[in-house]
C-alpha cells in the first residue's frame, strides 16, 4: 500500500512478524538495529519461535501484546526495557480506542477492519491458536458495548470482522447483533460450521447486515477431520449448512485444507466439484502447512517429514513436507488445478446458478468475478492510489437478497434439492465450547 521508507532514523521500530513476512521483518529488524534504534518484535511467529526472533531484536513479546506492550513502554521511559515480555492478563476490558486516525482510508477497499475477540473455542491442530495462547485464557471478547461504540463511529456501511470466530461466544454475538439491527451495516466475518446450525444466532446476524462468511468446511473426509482435532466438524450436516447461508442471502467463501494424510489425488476434483455444486461463491484453497509451535509441526518434525524450514515458503501454497496420500508434485499441481478450475468463468456461472433468485445469481458472479478475474484492474487502484473508489460497489454486492425467513427449505439451492446429504460423520463431536 505505501513504501516503506528505511533511511530514517527512529527511536524505537515495532514489528509484527507473521511467518510470512519473517525473513523481511528481521532484515528490517537488523538495518536499524545496527543505527541504534531500540527493535521490539512481537506476533504469532516471534511466539512461536521466539529464539530466532530474540537475534533480530531489543525486546521480544510473547501472546498477545494488549497488556505487555504499555508495560514495555513504561519501562522504555524508564530506561529499563526488558529483553523479553509475556503476555498479561488476557483481557480487552481496558484498551485505549483505537487509532483510525493514522489509518489512510483512501488507500483501503476495506478500512473498516475490526476485531472484537481474541482467539477461539476450538483446537485444531493444524491452527495457530493452541501455540500463540499458550496457557491461560484462549477465546475472550470486548465488553459489548466498547464493540458497539466502536462500530457506530465507523465511517461509511461497510465492515469486515477479523476475528476467528464471530459467532464462537454466543451471548456476546447475540447482544452484538441485535445492537447492531437498524444500524443499516453490511458487514463480513467468520465462523465455524457447528455454530452456524445452532439456534438462531445467524438469523440474528442476517438480521445485522451479515452478508458473506468465511466457513472452515477444511476437508470433507471424516478421518480427516479427526485427525486434525476438528471436531466440531465431525457429524455435521455440511449442507444444511449451505442451505440456511444460502435462504438468508448469505454469501459463502469456503477454505478447504489439502495434503491432509487421509486425501488422495482424487481430493482436488472432487472438492472443487462438490464446492460448485453447492453455490459456493469463494473458496479459499490451502496446502497444509505445519505452522512451527502447533501440534500438527511437532508431529510432522518427529516423523522427519518436514522438507524445507524456508519460512517464505509456509504460506499455504507451497508444499513444505512428505505428504502421505500422494507426491509433494501432485499435491502442488493438484492445489493449483483447484484454484484454476473453480474460478473458470463456466464454473463461477455454474456454481451462480445454483442459487434461486436472479439477484443472489448476480451476486454471486459479481463477487466472485470481481474477486478473482480482475486482478489486474485491482493493481492498478492501488498504484493510483484510488482503491477506495471501488468500495460503493463492494456495498452494492453486499445488499440484501432476502428478508432471511426461509430457513431450511431445500428448495433454494436446486442442486441440493436433488442431492444426497453431506454429513462429515465419524466419532461423536465433542460439544464445542
Ligand atoms: C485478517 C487476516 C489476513 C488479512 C490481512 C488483512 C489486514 N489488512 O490486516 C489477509 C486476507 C490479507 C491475510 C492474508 C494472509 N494470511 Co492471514 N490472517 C488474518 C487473521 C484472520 C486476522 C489477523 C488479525 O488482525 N488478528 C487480530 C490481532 C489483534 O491479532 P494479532 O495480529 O495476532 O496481534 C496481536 C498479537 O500477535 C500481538 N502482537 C503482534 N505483533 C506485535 C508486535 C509487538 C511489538 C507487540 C508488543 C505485540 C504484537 O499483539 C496483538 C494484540 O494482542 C489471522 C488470524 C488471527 N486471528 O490472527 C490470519 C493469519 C494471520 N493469516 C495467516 C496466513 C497463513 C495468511 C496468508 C499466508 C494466507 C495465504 N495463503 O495467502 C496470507 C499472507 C499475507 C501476507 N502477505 O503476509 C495465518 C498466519 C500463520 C502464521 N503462523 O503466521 C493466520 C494466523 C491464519 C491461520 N489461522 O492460520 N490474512
Ligand atoms: S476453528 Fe478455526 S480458528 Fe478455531 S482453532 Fe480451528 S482452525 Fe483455528
Amino acid at each position: 500500500m505505501e513504501t516503506l521508507r528505511l533511511d530514517d532514523c527512529p527511536d524505537l521500530v515495532i514489528i509484527q512478524v507473521y511467518i510470512t513476512n519473517a525473513r523481511r521483518s528481521y532484515a528490517i529488524a537488523d538495518h536499524y538495529r545496527r543505527l541504534g534504534a531500540h527493535v521490539a518484535l512481537g506476533g504469532l511467529h516471534v511466539t512461536s519461535l521466539s529464539d530466532e526472533a530474540a537475534q533480530h531484536a531489543d525486546s521480544i513479546f510473547l501472546g498477545p501484546g494488549d497488556s505487555s506492550f504499555p508495560r514495555f513502554l513504561a519501562d522504555l521511559r524508564a530506561g529499563r526495557p526488558q529483553a523479553r515480555y509475556e503476555s498479561g492478563p488476557r483481557t480487552l476490558e481496558n484498551l485505549p480506542p483505537v487509532r483510525r486516525d493514522l489509518i489512510k482510508r483512501e488507500l483501503y477497499l476495506v478500512p473498516n477492519s475490526l476485531v472484537v475477540s481474541r482467539g477461539c473455542p476450538h483446537h485444531c491442530d493444524f491452527c495457530y491458536k493452541d501455540a500463540f495462547f499458550g496457557s491461560g485464557r484462549s477465546f475472550y471478547t470486548q465488553p459489548v458495548d466498547r464493540a458497539l461504540a466502536e462500530i457506530e463511529a465507523l465511517p461509511g456501511r461497510h465492515l469486515y470482522f477479523l476475528d476467528d470466530h464471530l459467532l464462537g461466544h454466543q451471548p456476546f454475538a447475540r447482544a452484538l447483533f441485535s445492537g447492531m439491527r437498524g444500524m443499516g451495516r453490511v458487514f463480513q466475518g467468520a465462523a465455524t460450521v457447528d455454530s452456524i446450525l445452532r439456534g438462531d444466532l445467524i438469523e440474528r446476524a442476517a438480521e445485522a447486515g451479515l452478508r458473506s462468511l468465511f466457513v472452515g468446511f477444511e476437508t470433507l473426509d471424516p478421518k480427516n477431520l479427526q485427525h486434525s482435532n476438528k471436531r466440531q466438524n465431525l457429524g455435521r450436516d455440511y449442507d444444511r449448512v449451505i442451505r440456511r447461508l444460502d435462504d438468508l442471502g448469505i454469501m459463502i467463501n469456503g477454505s478447504f485444507v489439502f495434503g491432509l494424510d487421509d486425501d488422495g489425488p482424487d481430493v482436488f476434483e472432487r472438492t472443487v466439484e462438490w464446492a460448485i455444486e453447492r453455490g459456493i461463491t469463494t473458496a479459499t484453497f490451502h496446502i497444509l502447512t505445519p505452522y512451527p509451535g502447533t501440534r500438527l509441526y511437532q508431529r510432522m518434525e518427529q516423523a522427519g517429514r518436514l522438507t524445507t524450514r524456508d519460512w517464505d515458503r509456509y504460506d499455504t501454497r507451497h508444499v513444505v513436507y512428505r505428504p502421505r496420500g500422494m507426491t509433494a508434485k501432485q499435491l502442488q499441481g493438484g492445489y493449483l488445478r483447484a484454484y484454476r478450475d473453480f474460478y473458470s468463468w463456466r464454473n463461477i456461472a455454474r456454481a451462480s446458478r445454483q442459487h434461486a433468485t436472479a439477484k443472489h445469481q448476480l451476486k454471486h458472479l459479481a463477487y466472485a468475478g470481481g474477486w478473482k478475474k480482475f486482478e489486474p484492474l485491482w493493481n492498478a487502484g492501488i498504484k493510483v492510489r484510488r482503491l477506495s473508489a471501488a468500495r460503493p460497489l463492494l456495498e452494492a454486492v453486499l445488499s440484501q437478497v432476502s428478508r432471511g425467513t426461509a430457513v431450511d427449505s431445500v428448495a433454494s439451492v436446486p442442486a441440493l434439492a436433488s442431492k444426497r446429504r453431506l454429513v462429515v460423520t465419524g466419532v461423536e463431536p465433542a460439544v464445542a465450547a
